[in-house]
C-alpha cells in the first residue's frame, strides 16, 4: 500500500468519524446518529442549533456522500469516499468546504455551552473529550494549535481556517490539522 499523505491521513480520520457504527462503511444512518450522538454528548440544550447540525449532517449526505455510492449498496466504502472526496474538492472546491465549513459552525455552536460565541478550551475539551474518549492533555495541545491568535478561545474565523487547512492542506504543521481532535 503506498504510503499515504498528510491529506489522506486527515481525510481518513473523517471517513472514521463519519462511520459512526465502525462497519467500514457510511450509510445515511450513520450520519443522522452522528447529530444525535454530538448533540448528547455535550448536553445541548438548544432545539434551534440542534437542527442546524442535523440539516449541516443532512446536506453533506445528499450532496456529497450519497453520489459517492458508485455500486448503489446504499453505504460509502472506504474506496468510494477516497475517490469521492478528492473529487469532490477538485470539482466544487468552494460548495463543499462550504457544507464543511457549516457543519463546523453548527457544532461548535452546539459546544459553546456558555454562550459567548467563541470556544475556550474547556469547551473544546469537552466536544471530544466527551464524544470520542480524547484525554485531556492531547486535547490541550491541539486547542494551542486551532488558537492561532493566542487569545485563548476559537473565534468563528479560527474555525473557518481550520476547516479549510484539514480539508485542503498537505503540511503537517497547518494549525486547523487538530480540528477534529488530536491525530
Ligand atoms: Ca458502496
Ligand atoms: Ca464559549
Ligand atoms: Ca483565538
Amino acid at each position: 500500500m503506498p504510503e499515504r499523505s498528510v491529506l489522506d491521513i486527515k481525510l481518513d480520520r473523517f471517513f472514521e468519524l463519519l462511520d459512526t457504527d465502525n462497519d467500514g462503511g457510511i450509510r445515511e444512518s450513520d450520519v443522522v446518529s452522528l447529530a444525535t450522538t454530538l448533540s448528547t454528548a455535550v448536553g445541548a440544550q438548544d432545539p434551534a442549533t440542534e437542527a442546524r447540525l442535523h440539516a449541516a449532517l443532512g446536506a453533506i449526505w445528499s450532496t456529497d456522500l450519497k453520489a459517492m455510492d458508485t455500486d448503489g449498496n446504499g453505504a460509502i466504502d472506504a474506496g468510494e469516499y477516497r475517490l469521492g472526496v478528492r473529487r469532490s474538492l477538485q470539482t466544487d472546491p468552494h460548495g463543499f468546504l462550504g457544507r464543511m465549513g457549516t457543519l463546523m459552525q453548527a457544532w461548535t455552536t452546539l459546544c459553546d455551552t456558555d454562550g459567548d460565541g467563541v470556544i475556550s478550551r474547556d469547551e473544546y475539551a469537552a466536544m471530544y473529550g466527551n464524544t470520542f474518549g480524547v484525554p485531556r492533555q492531547s486535547l490541550d495541545e491541539a486547542f494551542t494549535k486551532l488558537d492561532r491568535d493566542g487569545d485563548g478561545v476559537l473565534s468563528r474565523e479560527e474555525i473557518n481556517a481550520a476547516v479549510l487547512d484539514y480539508f485542503t492542506s498537505d503540511d503537517p504543521n497547518a494549525p486547523g490539522n487538530w480540528i477534529f481532535g488530536p491525530a
